[in-house]
């Protein structure tokens, strides 16, 4: 035990704490320089609230257990020279990660799909196969549900729109059919959620304008087992909390 006589006096004191003080703000300071920063919108019509690719990369980081701090955009700054330089076409998601600065949302759930288990296999064959699903949603199932959700909901009463869409539903259910046959009675694509299956549950939103993914059962299922993950449902409530804290007043 220590006597009265070791304790350091008060102004000892002071200086002691003024110290750890100190350390604590260097702490927080490093701890901030080092969290991930997500770029993302900080409004958008209902019509695609819930939709944002931002998403995609909440989700991620929250399977992976990845703090993070979100940067809202608005169109001034996604115009911006130094936002370009993030995303040279001005569009989000893009990141920040201990200099690292990257754009693409595939680009990103892979980053940080590397950096953690909860989203990629281990082994080598696991990894390409969750590799093969993030290209597929991205590159053969994204480009034709995008059409048609971009004629539904900005272009839908333009004559061009009305002849374009019935091809468009046509090449959607090709690939839904091709999908719903893959997956099968499966729950994931594979044989566990990866972040090929993030994409893929994140593409199928798209439709959610439509009856279409429901034609399909299994489709539907797998969706909305996706969907209802803990991490997911927190990433959508994230993003719908900065939409509605920047919701513009109402005329
Ligand atoms: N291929 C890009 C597409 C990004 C993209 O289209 N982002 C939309 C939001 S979901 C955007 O920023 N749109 C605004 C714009 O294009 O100006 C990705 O996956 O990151």
């Amino acid at each position: 035990m220590y006597g009265i006589s070791s304790l350091p006096s008060s102004s000892k004191r002071e200086d002691v704490l003024e110290h750890l003080l100190m350390r604590v703000k260097i702490a927080l300071l490093e701890r901030r320089d080092r969290m991930i920063k997500l770029y993302a919108l900080r409004w958008v019509p209902p019509t695609i609230q819930g939709l944002v690719r931002d998403l995609r990369v909440r989700w991620a980081l929250e399977e992976a257990g990845m703090p993070y701090e979100e940067v809202l955009l608005g169109p001034d700054d996604q115009r911006s020279e130094a936002y370009r330089k993030l995303q040279p076409f001005g569009q989000v998601p893009a990141i920040e990660d201990e200099g690292l600065k990257l754009f693409e949302s595939g680009a990103i759930v892979l980053h940080f799909a590397e950096r953690s288990e909860a989203l990629m296999p281990r082994d080598p064959v696991g990894r390409a196969r969750m590799h093969a699903w993030m290209f597929a949603a991205v590159n053969s199932i994204e480009p034709a549900i995008i059409n048609l959700a971009q004629v539904d909901l900005l272009y839908k009463d333009e004559e061009w729109a009305k002849i374009r869409r019935p091809a468009l539903v046509d090449l959607v259910m090709n690939r839904l059919t091709s999908l719903s046959t893959w997956l099968g009675d499966r729950d994931y694509l594979e044989d566990r959620f990866t972040a090929g299956d993030l994409l893929v549950t994140t593409v199928l939103r798209m439709l959610r304008h439509t009856e279409l993914v429901a034609q399909f059962p299994n489709l539907e299922a797998y969706r909305k087992r996706c969907e209802a993950r803990p991490a997911f449902q927190r990433a959508l409530e994230a993003q719908m909390a900065a939409f509605a804290k920047h919701a513009p007043p109402q005329p």
